[in-house]
């Protein structure tokens, strides 16, 4: 069986940084993202091959990444056959956005349905999470909740569609600082923070209040509302991260710099705000007819801005 499925990367605007479980990637907390449109991960998935090959970008991968998808196929069948696995991203590494949401969002959804497994969104989205956390939300296009869940087996840990592309006209605007690999993952940067950051209780206690904040903005479309619980949402998140031992600093002087344009710009009537993840890259949030103003200040302290728009859902091809 040869299938094939896109999927879009998300930006959370209210963050996941925690794990309650390790091994099933359960989060200490409950989150809420943006699909982008623009840029996907194409994967095809084909059964039967005389042993596993993964294709990235045109390259053949043969270290821990391609081990990586090797063991995710194994969860979703493990008595699967060999098989091949084709991905592309259509935006590059310089793009500054995490491709493993987007990654582990179409291999999921390939991945079952060249088993022939017919899942649900809901079971499609619990598979791709325990590929990579973030994954579990790029199964719909909008606006996405994943919710922490109760459960040990975590099937009630998962991504809920709470608005559609087209609920509300912004954009996402990313404002590339470094294209490089960043110097410690998020698995080890979440457990590195809940094993030596005093903060972390305190932000596992509140984060399910700007969970709410940010849901309640996004029906609203209350985009003040929003922006301020996600950067509050941002900071606190770095405040644990920056309280480690030794302590993480994803941020770089040009980040700080972007951070300091996007108050400027808001004295100024404009309301746009930022969120940064694992790296220094800078996201903002504004409305579409005021992004090109937004992405032109911004462009000051950089060369790569990108104006990105809401996506839809992961589709089988
Ligand atoms: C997020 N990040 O909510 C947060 C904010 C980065 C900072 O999800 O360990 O690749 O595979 O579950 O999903 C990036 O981490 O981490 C991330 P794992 P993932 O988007």
């Amino acid at each position: 069986m040869k299938k094939e499925a896109i999927a879009h990367p998300n930006i959370a605007v209210i963050k996941y940084w925690g794990k309650r479980d390790v091994r099933l990637n359960l989060p200490a907390v409950s989150s809420l993202s943006l699909t982008l449109s623009q840029f996907h991960t194409h994967t095809i998935v084909e059964w039967g091959s005389l042993r596993d090959h993964f294709v990235l970008n045109n390259e053949e991968m043969q270290d821990k990444q391609a081990q990586k998808v090797f063991s995710f196929l194994d969860r979703i069948d493990p008595n699967r056959p060999y098989c091949k696995v084709i991905s592309d991203n259509n935006f590059p590494t310089a793009a500054g956005l995490a491709s493993s949401a987007s990654a582990f969002a179409a291999l999921a959804l390939a991945g079952s349905a060249a088993s022939g497994q017919n899942r649900s969104l809901d079971e499609i989205s619990i598979l791709a999470r325990q590929g990579s956390g973030s994954a579990c939300r790029s199964l719909w296009g909008g606006w996405v909740e994943w919710k922490k869940g109760e459960r040990s087996d975590g099937l009630d840990s998962h991504g809920v569609q709470i608005a559609t592309k087209s609920h509300w006209d912004l954009r996402l605007i990313v404002a590339v600082v470094s294209d490089k690999k960043k110097l410690i993952s998020s698995t080890k940067g979440m457990l590195q923070t809940a094993n030596t950051s005093p903060m972390y209780d305190a932000w596992v206690q509140t984060a399910q209040e700007d969970v709410n904040t940010g849901r309640r903005a996004i029906l609203n479309k209350d985009l003040d509302a929003l922006g301020e619980a996600m950067e509050h949402s941002t900071l606190k998140m770095y405040s644990t991260m920056f309280t480690t031992k030794p302590a993480i600093r994803y941020w770089k002087p040009q980040s700080i710099a972007i951070m300091q344009e996007v108050e400027r710009l808001r004295k100024s009537e404009i309301s746009c705000w930022f969120t940064m993840d694992a790296g220094p890259n800078v996201k903002i949030l504004c409305h579409t007819k005021d992004a090109e103003q937004v992405a032109e200040s911004i462009g000051k302290h950089t060369s790569i801005v990108h104006i990105l728009e809401a996506g839809g859902d992961a589709v089988i091809l």
